[in-house]
């Protein structure tokens, strides 16, 4: 990592050479060279272990090296041969560990034993799994189950997720709130209700049938570099990719395949974006309405003229609701505020609805810039509008792509980490289990922060994740955290959701998916969804970094028993010796997914999950693939804007997993050394009185009576469009309200808050 701040513009193409050294590099710093050689070999492999780090797909026939520079940095991440112990924890008091950085925190190294925080010292000592799960136990027969919740960081896998699930409803409640209630929630708000299903309907083998490839607000480079594969190759078959975001993200104009040794020694690049379009942060509905706009009227003048129609008439005849109501609100949407809202002049989207018109199978793919809105719903649905159009969903080399975070998040809510009752068969898990099962609606993450602020949350257990850090409203946050009656945390590494601490808080060290996992039965696979519904199969390779740990199933097994009645239909314990044993229930509660779970979660490629919009059968309200019209192309309307104000949106570098802030380096966007940057349209910086380099304070616009502020940020002049800049997440979380989230998902919108600046005052 960079010592020195630095700043360059950033021209290296993703992936190339700069890859292979850094992966080295990597390897070197976590003191894993050898061994972790051999076990990137196995990353993503049939017979390997699926790689803990981004959810992209695991292809059938993978490269040799079916990893990206990412991939492996959190692989080294969490076999690092370094250690925290409980040691570390005599000479840290937990206070003095509040000052350390998320970077200083986990770059400690692995957790080794169980630890129970100390009053009286102030620290966090050794304790036996026994004590442990006793007092857990204790704590949560005392509290009203209403008031507890259940978090899932989406890495664990899917038996661990089914227990955890089981563990929370037969306690007593649906609090099983999840980092996909910050990432792509509005996903599973918003296709629902177009095409019937939750998720994504490509396949990997669609990228090589498509004819054009549409994406909105996902930082393929660094955040899914592995699908950078897919993307070269269609570019060599001629494909248009059509990119919409406000940066110019390397990854997203050009690659290298370090895969590729021809390639990497001529440094020849592909060119990914053959059209870049850098709208406004929150411009994605208006830009989106402009394509269809030309579309319907492309459309229109053909019936008019008796040439062939643009639209596809055939399939939104056959199996579309709501398509007038759409085309004449397309029709009346004005182009003046359609520029204005997405900062993009007609003629761009006019050649770019010209690329989609002449497509026969179009991908649109997305991510958090289309989720972490205001209208974050209505940005997927207005993707899926634009789809619609032309038939594009169901059919081969087409179809929608949301591009899912955490390696099993979307895995997680397919046995049943959901808040929503009606979205899981209880009926079905009452039967298995014998037990009644709670129907109200549980806390999601917005949720389970005000039930956190205003004392009605008292425990709070996590499987995983980082909560305090990844969620809105920091500064508010904070203190009420340590209110918890009951903190526990079951974690690979040391966070600062760890070390701000309940009244008894307890951190639990688990093996990770790397790690050998070994119970009575011998050693133990486990199983996660990747982002296009397809299962795999996954197996440890190393040996656990310390005798001390216990694997996630045996962890919520011990939880289970200490804090539930015995169950004569559910032997937690047995569950834990041979992990098939979960496999078989999960297939009994879901057998049109799992059928034959054990054989085929080893087959190359994983298994797919059926997803009904693929074969054009529709399960929408109205029995058909639906579109639905904006109510505006206002995305923020409870943060007006002003001349001093700009749209402030947050990004994840290179160097980070989320909080996991591996180190200060963004090598594609040419900042080295640190994180405490806003990156702005030089217009701007002019335009409000700063020059490169001075500190600023940037402070929310909102008149509740709440500050919020982050000082200390470097300007830096960045290719933003006016208005908008940008800055790291979890840094700027202390500036998003948490009143400010999604309407019909309640994603907390990252991508869009307003700040005015202000120059800091030397400490
Ligand atoms: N290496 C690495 N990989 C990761 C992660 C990580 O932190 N590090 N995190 C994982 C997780 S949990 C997730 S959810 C995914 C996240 O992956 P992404 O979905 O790529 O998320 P972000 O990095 O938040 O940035 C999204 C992109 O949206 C753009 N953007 C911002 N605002 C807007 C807007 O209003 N409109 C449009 N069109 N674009 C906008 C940004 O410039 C950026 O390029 O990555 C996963 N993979
Ligand atoms: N401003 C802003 N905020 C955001 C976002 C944004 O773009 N901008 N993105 C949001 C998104 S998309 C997400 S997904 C959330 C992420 O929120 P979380 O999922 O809660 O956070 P992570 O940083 O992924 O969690 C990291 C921690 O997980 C633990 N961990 C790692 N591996 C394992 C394991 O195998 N088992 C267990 N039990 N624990 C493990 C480690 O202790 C590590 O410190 O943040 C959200 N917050
Ligand atoms: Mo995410």
């Amino acid at each position: 990592m960079s010592k020195e701040e630095k700043f360059e513009s950033a021209h290296q193409p993703a992936g190339g050479w700069g890859s292979v050294k850094a992966v080295t590099k990597i390897l070197a710093q976590e003191k894993v060279l050898l061994q972790g050689g051999r076990v990137l070999m196995k990353q993503n492999k049939p017979d390997g272990f699926a790689c803990v780090s981004c959810a992209w797909a695991k292809p059938a026939h993978p490269h040799p090296a079916e990893f990206c520079s990412n991939g492996a940095q959190a692989t080294a991440w969490e076999i690092t041969s370094k250690r925290v112990d409980p040691g570390f924890f005599q000479r840290h008091t937990a206070t003095e560990l509040e000052s350390w950085t998320d970077h200083a925190l986990e770059a400690e190294g692995r957790l080794t034993a169980p630890l129970r925080w100390d009053a009286a010292s102030d620290k966090y000592l050794e304790v036996t799994w026994k004590q442990a799960f006793d007092e857990i136990g204790a704590e949560l027969k005392k509290l009203a189950p209403k008031s507890s919740v259940f978090y899932t960081s989406g890495r664990a896998s899917l038996e661990t997720a089914y227990m955890f699930q089981l563990l929370a409803r037969m306690y007593g409640c649906n609090n099983l709130p999840d980092s996909s209630n910050m990432c792509h929630e509005s996903t599973s708000v918003a296709l629902p209700e177009t095409i019937g299903v939750p998720i994504g309907t490509v396949a990997l083998d669609d990228f090589e049938t498509t004819d054009c490839i549409f994406f909105f607000g996902q930082n393929v480079g660094t955040n899914s570099p592995r699908m950078l594969h897919q993307l070269q190759e269609a570019r060599k078959r001629g494909v248009p990719v059509i990119t919409f975001n406000p940066l110019r993200e390397r990854g997203l104009v050009s690659f290298t395949n370090p895969q590729d040794p021809a390639q990497m020694l001529t440094a020849d690049e592909t060119g990914i974006s053959t059209q870049y379009l850098q709208l406004k942060a929150g411009g994605d509905s208006a830009a989106l309405m402009g394509l269809c706009k030309f579309l319907v009227e492309w459309d229109d003048a053909a019936l008019r003229d008796g040439r062939a129609r643009v639209l596809d008439a055939r399939f939104i005849e056959q199996h579309a609701h709501g398509f007038e109501e759409f085309a004449a609100a397309a029709r009346a949407c004005s182009w003046e505020s359609i520029e204005r809202e997405s900062g993009l002049d007609r003629g761009a989207l006019e050649l770019a609805a010209g690329a989609y018109a002449n497509a026969r199978a179009v991908i649109g793919v997305y991510g958090m810039g289309l989720t972490q809105h205001k209208k974050g719903v209505q940005n997927v649905q207005m993707l899926s509008n634009l789809l619609l159009l032309k038939g594009n969903i169901g059919k081969p080399g087409a179809g929608i792509c949301p591009v899912r975070g955490h390696s099993n998040v979307q895995g997680q809510r397919t046995v049943g980490i959901s808040e929503k009752p009606e979205l899981v068969p209880l009926d079905k898990l009452e039967q298995q289990f014998g037990f009644k099962a709670p129907r109200d609606k549980g806390l999601a993450t917005v949720d389970t922060c005000h039930g956190i602020l205003d004392g009605s949350v008292r425990a709070f257990v996590s499987l995983g994740g980082n909560f305090v850090r990844a969620a809105p409203e920091t500064d508010l946050l904070e203190p009420a955290w340590r209110r918890l009656r009951l903190s526990v945390q079951i974690a690979t590494k040391l966070n600062r959701s760890h070390v701000l601490h309940g009244e008894v808080a307890y951190i639990l060290p688990c093996l990770g998916r790397i790690e050998i996992d070994r119970q009575a039965s011998g050693e133990q696979a486990v199983s996660v969804e990747d982002s296009t519904g397809c299962m795999h199969g996954s197996r440890g390779q190393v040996e656990p970094a310390s005798p001390g740990l216990l694997s996630e199933p045996a962890i919520v097994a011990g939880i289970a028993q200490a804090a539930l009645a015995p169950n004569p239909a559910l032997d937690w314990q047995t569950w834990v010796g041979d992990y098939s044993l979960i496999r078989a229930e999960i297939a009994r509660t879901w057998p049109e997914i799992f059928h034959d779970f054990e054989a085929r979660m080893w087959k190359p490629g994983g298994f797919a999950r059926p997803i009904a919009a693929r074969q054009r059968i529709w399960k929408t309200p109205t029995g058909k693939a639906t579109f639905v019209a904006p109510a505006s192309l206002d995305e923020n309307p409870d943060m007006p804007g002003r001349p001093d104000v700009l749209t402030l949106f947050t990004l994840r570098s290179d160097g980070q997993f989320n909080t996991t802030i591996y180190h200060n380096d963004d090598r594609f966007r040419g900042v080295y050394g640190t994180r405490r940057v806003l990156l702005m349209n030089p217009g701007d910086i002019q335009r409000l009185g700063f020059a490169e380099g001075d500190r600023v304070t940037a402070a929310t616009l909102a008149d509740d009576g709440v500050d919020r502020t982050v000082a200390g940020l470097r300007v830096t002049p960045y290719n933003v469009p006016q208005g908008c800049a940008a800055g790291y997440f979890p840094e700027c979380n202390p500036l998003i309200p948490l009143w400010h989230h999604a309407e019909e998902s309640m994603v907390p919108a990252a991508k869009a808050i307003s700040i005015t600046l202000s120059r800091t005052e030397a400490a």
